[in-house]
């Protein structure tokens, strides 16, 4: 068989199976990431479908996880962890949330994820008033979800 017929095939069971088969993602808080980067979400983009849930792992103490005001698509629900405590969140609309350490939030430990391949609330996550090295951190994570989109990438960060 050949590479393409192979991928078309996986493409057609995706589609097929896609809303059966919601995926978990595990994104830790960390106070040190593997880039070095202190007081971090890794990995701090995440793409992922509708439907899917994401576990944010207390790897490291003194961390919590909690969607930043502005950064959600309309309609969805806001969550809010715990410091020190896993927190399994689902997500069911489509669009960018943005989220954040509240201890950490002006170290500028932010994360983003994109679900169902929708940027539609970019205009209005950018806006989103946050300290300047949050701000910093999450304009280069727009800029990823944006490249990622418009390239189709689909490989960004899953683990299946
Ligand atoms: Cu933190």
């Amino acid at each position: 068989m050949t590479r393409l017929s192979t991928l078309m095939l996986c493409a057609g069971a995706l589609l097929l199976t896609a809303p059966a088969h919601a995926a978990e993602f595990e994104v830790k808080m960390l106070n040190k990431g593997p880039d070095n980067q202190m007081m971090t979400f890794n990995p701090p983009f995440l793409k992922i479908q509708s439907g899917d849930t994401v576990k944010f792992v207390a790897a490291d103490k003194g961390h919590d996880a909690e969607s930043i005001p502005g950064m959600l698509p309309d309609g969805a629900t806001p969550f809010k962890g715990k410091i020190s405590q896993d927190i399994s969140v689902t997500f069911d609309k489509p669009g960018l949330y943005g989220y954040r350490c509240v201890p950490h939030f002006g170290m500028g430990m932010v994360g983003l994820i994109e679900v169902g391949g929708s940027t539609a609330n970019l205009d209005a996550a950018k806006q989103a008033k946050m300290p300047p090295l949050a701000t910093k951190r999450m304009t280069a994570l727009l800029d990823e979800a944006v490249k990622n989109t418009t390239a189709q990438a689909g490989a960004g960060g899953a683990v299946h």
